[in-house]
């Protein structure tokens, strides 16, 4: 109850900060993306992970509030990096967004955080998890629709571990495919099977995939021969603070 409290705290403070991970094209590795990733530094407990805050916010009733932050923040985040790094700065932020934010509010904050900040809706995609899609796949293509109508792009976190009916993924108006890192990690033991599978199949439905998880050089030369578009990873670069993302970007361009 006591941490409860204190993530409200931190959340109205904006104590829960937000790291950034770029994203690779496979074909030149040029980075135009990055995916924006929840940290809340406790004075006493240390670093929280966000799989254990996320969880704690959903069962508080406090996501809206967290989600909101995380969206502001990253459409902040997005314009700060235009008027300091111009057209070197990252072109996209992806936004992971929880089963419980996947309702008629989320279009409207969408719209409002771009506004705030004067971006244009290309810049932003939201990454929801498969098994949060299949929570309640009718309404979340609702929410779904209103977005990809925006302008906002669209991508399907931790796919292959959610159980998706495949026949729901046709109709849903997403653009990418997030290979989950648990198929990635395991090309190394000659296990191809999956990563192709999901690979092969996004293609078949016009989708994109990035490949989540990269640790290794070998990981990327694999994944770049069963056609993975999009690579991300720590072998290719780590989560980094906003303004380390600014000057990662600024050297490459
Ligand atoms: O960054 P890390 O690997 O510790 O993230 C653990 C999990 O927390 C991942 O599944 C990631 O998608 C999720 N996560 C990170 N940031 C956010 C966020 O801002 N919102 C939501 N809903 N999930 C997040
Ligand atoms: O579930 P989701 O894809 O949103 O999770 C993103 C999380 O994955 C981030 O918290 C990030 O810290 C973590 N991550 C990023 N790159 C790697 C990697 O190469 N290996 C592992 N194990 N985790 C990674
Ligand atoms: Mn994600
Ligand atoms: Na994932």
């Amino acid at each position: 109850l006591r941490l409860v409290a204190e993530l409200r705290t931190a959340i109205e403070r904006r104590d829960i900060t937000l790291l950034y991970q770029p994203i690779f094209s496979t074909a030149d590795r040029s980075s135009v993306a990055v995916e924006s990733l929840a940290r809340w530094e406790h004075a006493e407990r240390g670093a929280i992970s966000p799989a254990t805050f996320v969880a704690l916010a959903e069962e508080s009733g406090l996501i809206g509030p967290l989600g909101l932050l995380v969206l502001d923040e990253t459409c902040r985040q997005l314009a700060e990096w235009d008027a300091e790094l111009g057209a070197a700065a990252p072109q996209r932020a992806n936004v992971n967004v929880s089963a419980l934010q996947l309702d008629g509010n989320l279009h409207p904050q969408v719209v409002a955080a771009l506004a705030r900040h004067r971006l244009h809706p290309s810049r932003l995609s939201i990454e929801i998890t498969e098994s949060a899609l299949m929570k309640d796949p009718a309404s979340a293509r609702a929410v779904l629709t209103q977005l990809r109508d925006l302008g906002v792009q669209l991508a399907i976190d931790d796919f292959g571990t959610g159980y998706s009916s495949l026949a729901h993924l046709r109709h849903l108006p997403v653009d990418c495919l997030k290979v989950d890192r648990s198929f990635v990690a395991e090309l190394g033991q000659g296990h191809t099977e999956i990563a192709s599978a999901v690979i092969a199949l996004a293609e078949n439905l016009g989708l994109t995939t990035v490949a989540e998880g990269v640790e290794t050089a070998e990981q990327a030369e694999q994944l770049a021969a069963l056609g993975a578009g999009f690579l991300q990873g720590f072998s290719l670069a780590q989560p980094m603070t906003g303004e380390r993302t600014a000057a990662w970007f600024a050297a490459r361009a």
